[in-house]
């Protein structure tokens, strides 16, 4: 029988890999996997709204029943405050960063999506938590918004939950990428993706296909290179389910600018940058088209950004296109 490795028991074996850690990282991870854990066991429940009430409602025992979104933020946010390691969070759900006073002089910001893609939850579709961790900037006392306004490669740590056919929580502090299973008859995530490596060459593109006439003519013409060169299209619409995919199997997954989106859908802060840092660390790139993602400045809490992101070989042939077409318009 293998060995049994949980998320805590790994995290501290791997604290020793930060010679100056004195563990408040770790305990934070250890917090974010907690709150993952009650989600998992909320999403699970969803199917049974009918019987636990819709959101909105009250369900039997007369309790208000939350939208999971607004469930999960507040679970997490509820963890991280207990954690007593974090000082402060910005969330999807929330407009504005939400200062922790009574860990307001601890050293991390923690930015998280608590549940990207729950319009899926009422098909039953894989859906995900996303989560970014900084050291603070700001001198101790309340965070300020310059905490958390920081480029993707200051993240000290990030990573996702994806609620699928089981429940995995995958991440990285810059030195790998190791994945963990929840094994729910016994409450804990198991190791059960050592070192991840994404594929370097990949034969899976996943788009909006829907939307291929409102993409520029590089991202247009990269799908047609995709579609003769027989790479297969996948695309679940729930972006942790999609990357994770990209991950394990390879390709590439891109949310590109659209007529109607100049900037694309996806957030940099709590979306791309986290989820670009697990790609890199399991030797992927992730772009917005000429910028390496988590070098871009970011200038306010939910801005967006086009991105490309996954194996090495499809993102550079992404790249190539646009740097050969803004030659040729140069040119003419
Ligand atoms: P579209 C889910 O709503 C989400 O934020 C991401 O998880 C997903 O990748 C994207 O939007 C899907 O957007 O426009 O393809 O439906």
């Amino acid at each position: 029988m293998n060995t049994i490795i949980t998320l805590d028991e790994f995290i501290i074996q791997r604290q020793k890999d930060f010679p100056y850690a004195t563990g408040e990282l770790s305990g934070l991870l250890r917090d974010i996997g907690l709150a993952s854990k009650i989600i998992s066991r909320e999403v699970n429940k969803a199917g049974l709204a009918d019987i636990s009430g819709q959101a909105g409602t009250e369900n039997a025992s007369g309790e208000a029943v939350q939208k999971l979104d607004v469930l999960a933020d507040n679970l997490l946010i509820s963890c991280l405050q207990n954690s007593g390691e974090c000082c402060g969070i910005a969330s999807e759900e929330n407009t504005t960063y939400v200062p922790i006073q009574k860990s307001k002089n601890a050293k991390y910001v923690v930015l998280f999506d608590p549940l990207d893609g729950s319009s899926n939850i009422d098909v039953n579709v894989s859906i995900g938590t996303i989560f970014a961790i900084y050291r603070r900037v700001s001198d101790d006392g309340e965070c300020e918004l310059k905490d958390f306004l920081q480029d993707g490669v200051e993240q000290v740590a990030s990573g996702y939950v994806v609620y699928g056919s089981s429940t995995m929580l995958v991440y990285t502090t810059g030195k790998g990428v190791n994945g963990f299973t929840l094994d729910p008859s016994i409450g804990e995530f198991c190791l059960s993706h050592r070192d991840i490596t994404i594929p370097e060459k990949g034969k899976i593109y996943s788009i909006n296909h829907s939307a291929f006439y409102k993409f520029d003519e590089n991202t247009q013409q990269f799908i047609e290179e995709c579609i003769k060169n027989g790479c297969n299209f996948r695309y679940v619409g729930s972006m942790v389910a999609d990357v994770h995919r990209t991950l394990i199997k390879g390709g590439i997954f891109i949310y590109p600018s659209t007529s109607s989106s100049p900037n694309g859908k996806l957030r940099l802060l709590y979306e791309c940058n986290p989820l670009s840092f697990i790609i890199e660390q399991a030797g992927g790139r992730s772009t917005n088209g000429t910028q390496r993602i988590m070098e871009l400045e970011a200038t306010e809490l939910h801005q967006r950004t086009p991105i490309f992101m996954g194996s090495t070989d499809m993102v550079d042939r992404v790249e190539e296109i646009i740097t050969t077409n803004s030659k040729v318009m140069t040119k003419s």
